[in-house]
């Protein structure tokens, strides 16, 4: 396929061509380039990465030369839209912006099915993740990251039944990070626990030789959890199992990753909360890396609420170095995975991590204190509760008797944590002792291949049979489309949408006409959400839904925020898009000003006691054209004509300008017309660019009455001072080539 270009939509119909054909083009996980020191901008950074090729920098950059530092840890996002198609596009939105893992959340339910499943089907909070699913998006994911410069870590989960079969796609697809851990499958899927640590290590095994980064499930604990602060102890616990059981599978301790989360968020006072457990935990696993994740269990449906909790999170990455940063969005709260919530977070990310760049040059966690010994009793709680699942007789006898999400704070218990039992859950009663004639001629297989009994080298047991997928990819089977719920039938309800002209908003879905409307409703909460709601109506939105609520004063009223569909389209054939306001850079008028003064005198014009107008235009203070350097002289309000124009004589200004505000009997326009009456009739005309504005000047009928430029209402300082720049410049440029044909005359 051809390189994407940025101001072209990546064609979905184009990606799925020849997709039988595919290779990925690589495997493995891939962390940031370090560039220490390096200068972005008028900025040095100290904890920066290799910068993108192209990006959305955050919306100052515009202030700083469009600079767009990229963070040092890999900034995850997380999508679970429920259509591959539509999250391919997202991820393209979200590398743009600083994404370099691309979480892929699972369908409901796909953890008890006991095989891959084929086709593209559409999901509920997730897409069901099959071959051909996963080869479209890391074949739109390489010409993605071609284009941001940046290699992107594709991501999926190899939990569940068939998490052996699904680690093997992974490999020969080219995914590069996945959460694996058996203790998710027992606890939270009530898969058999046997059948999950089993099926675990074959699984792990192909990870570990596909080089990919794995996740743990440490995280679902804190979500579950009654009380999320209270089972730290135990979430160390988890972590250790998960690691140290990955590390005797041959994963290598860099590619192992904890899936952190703080236990805690406000109101509780988190840090203090958070930062001991984050601490206990890099002081017991240093050698694995930190992915840290948000606090989720307390998300409620404000995204500055959201927004706020992440950003704590961050601090506590910084401080403690993560080297995955998640990104979690209100969508947790709400139920609405939404694209534009990804990208906030993904630009949260990079504006808190890069905002605290160089944080701990300055400061140090303590060496004594609340801190060390918070951390200190967690540990030793952690290594009490490991030792007592020795004493009861391991893991599995552990979990039967329900060690794990209980509500107490260890070693306090409850008795209300999830128990399993050994000899049941789902799969139970599929493990088989391997037959004396077994043979495995597979690359990465967990424990004895048994292939010299056929003649094989245990060192290249595929060689056997020449190869397995691993070497030899045209024995992978591509299974292109099983039923009508696919890919082709939704993109064909879409293709007016991507094919003409024909637009409808989006939040979700590709034309799914979704809007949101924030509104300050003056009443309580309770009315003011069925007030919303009827105003939905009114507007004739589809399905109006109110998905947050935040009370203002419960008399004075409640902010609304509101979903609903639009089912009309809007053709851009039909519109009228005018120009875009033209500028010149605060660069471009600084240096002209610089290179060639510019002097004006200004007022506001006949009985005309307005002052503000013209202030806004001219004082620094307000963005005025003071700030580019211009003189500016200014005559006050009332001011006569003639006064202004001998002014300009007097002070030789290059440039008068006139603000006229008062318009009865069209006296903004005729005062205009006297300006530059006067101006020729002093012979000073060719010398001085003339400009008038005010709240009622249409700019059309202001040039009418001779002068050189009007402004209307909204029209700011830079609107002036790129006119005026630009102005001189063509006057210079006709000066100059008359005086070429001048002297071409005379020779
Ligand atoms: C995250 N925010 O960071 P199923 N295996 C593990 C999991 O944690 C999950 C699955 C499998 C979260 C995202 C929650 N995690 C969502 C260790 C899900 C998913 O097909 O839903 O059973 O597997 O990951």
């Amino acid at each position: 396929m051809e390189p994407l270009k940025k101001n072209e939509k990546l064609d979905i119909e184009e990606l799925l061509k020849d997709l039988d054909k595919y290779e990925p083009r690589r495997k493995g996980w891939t962390w940031r380039t370090p560039a220490p020191g390096v200068q972005i901008g008028p900025f040095t950074y100290r904890d920066a990465s290799k910068p993108l090729k192209q990006g959305v920098p955050l919306p100052p950059a515009k202030y700083f030369e469009g600079a767009d530092p990229q963070p040092l840890p890999v900034i995850t996002t997380e999508i679970a839209s429920g259509r591959f198609e539509d999250d391919i596009r997202r991820m393209r939105m979200a590398a743009w912006h600083g994404a370099d893992h691309l979480m892929v959340i699972r369908t409901a339910g796909q953890s008890h099915m006991d095989g891959l499943i084929e086709g593209t089907p559409q999901g509920i909070g997730g897409i069901p993740v099959t071959r051909k699913v996963v080869r479209a998006q890391r074949k739109a994911i390489d010409l993605i990251e071609d284009e941001v410069g940046r290699p992107i870590n594709y991501h999926s989960y190899v939990s569940g039944v068939a998490g052996p079969d699904i680690a093997v796609m992974f490999a020969e697809e080219g995914v590069n990070g996945v959460h694996q851990d058996p203790q998710y499958n027992v606890l939270y899927r009530n898969i058999n626990c046997v059948r999950s640590f089993v099926d675990a290590c074959e699984s792990k095994t192909i990870l570990a030789w596909a080089n990919m980064a794995q996740i743990d499930g440490a995280h679902n604990a804190n979500a579950t959890a009654r009380d999320a602060w209270k089972v730290m102890p135990e979430l160390i616990v988890q972590h250790a199992i998960n690691s140290k059981f990955s590390e005797l599978c041959g994963i290598k301790p860099e590619n192992i990753c904890l899936s952190t989360v703080p236990p805690t968020a406000t109101p509780a006072p988190c840090i203090y909360y958070d930062l001991p457990y984050a601490v206990a935990l890099r002081d017991f696993l240093r050698k694995y890396r930190m992915r840290a994740q948000m606090n989720t269990k307390y998300i409620d449906t404000s995204a500055r609420e959201a927004t706020v909790t992440h950003v704590m999170n961050m601090m506590i990455s910084k401080l403690t170095s993560a080297d995955i940063q998640s990104t979690i969005t209100p969508d947790e709260g709400r139920n609405v995975p939404w694209h534009i919530y990804n990208i906030e977070a993904c630009d949260t990310a990079k504006q808190a991590l890069i905002g605290m760049d160089g944080l701990m040059d300055m400061v140090e966690l303590k060496k004594e204190g609340h801190l060390v010994e918070k951390s200190r009793e967690i540990r030793e709680k952690a290594t009490l509760f490991m030792e007592e699942i020795l004493e009861v007789g391991g893991y599995f006898k552990a979990v039967e008797e329900g060690f794990f999400v209980d509500s107490a704070e260890y070693p306090a218990r409850n008795g209300d944590g999830i128990a399993r039992k050994i000899d049941g859950g789902v799969g139970y009663g599929f493990i088989y002792e391997r037959d004396e004639d077994y043979m495995a001629p597979v690359t990465a297989h967990f424990g004895y291949n048994n292939v010299e009994q056929y003649g094989g080298d245990p060192e290249n047991p595929s060689a056997l049979i020449g190869g397995c997928t691993f070497e030899d990819r045209s024995k992978i089977v591509f299974i292109d489309e099983l039923d009508d719920d696919n890919v082709n039938t939704r993109l064909a309800e879409t293709w007016k949408y991507r094919h003409t002209n024909l637009v409808k908003p989006e939040m979700e879905w590709a034309a799914d006409g979704t809007i949101m409307i924030t509104m300050m409703i003056p009443r309580d909460r309770r009315t003011s959400e069925v007030v919303a709601v009827e105003i939905g109506k009114k507007l004739g939105l589809v399905d109006p839904e109110v998905i947050s609520r935040e009370v203002m004063q419960e008399a004075e009223g409640t902010r609304i925020e509101m979903k609903g569909k639009v089912d009309f389209d809007i053709n851009v054939d039909d519109l009228v898009i005018p120009p875009e306001p033209h500028y010149l850079t605060d660069q471009e008028l600084r240096d002209d000003i610089e290179a060639h003064p510019l002097v004006v005198v200004c007022g506001t014009v006949g009985e005309d006691e307005h002052s503000v107008g013209l202030r806004e235009i001219i004082d620094i203070k307000h963005g005025g054209i003071e700030k580019w350097g211009v003189e500016v002289h200014y005559l006050g309000t009332s001011v006569p004509v003639e006064k202004l124009v001998d002014a300009a004589i007097e002070v030789n200004a290059e440039a008068i300008l006139a603000s006229t505000i008062i318009s009865h009997d069209n006296i903004h326009y005729k005062n205009m017309k006297r300006i530059n009456d006067l101006a020729i009739e002093k012979g000073i005309r060719d010398k001085v660019i003339i400009v008038a504005g005010g709240t009622q000047v249409i700019p059309e009928e202001g040039v009418k009455t001779g002068i050189d430029a009007a402004f209307g209402r909204n029209s700011h300082g830079i609107d002036v001072a790129s006119f005026l720049v630009e102005e001189r410049q063509r006057r210079r440029k006709a000066k100059e080539e008359a005086e070429k044909e001048a002297e071409k005359a005379d020779k």
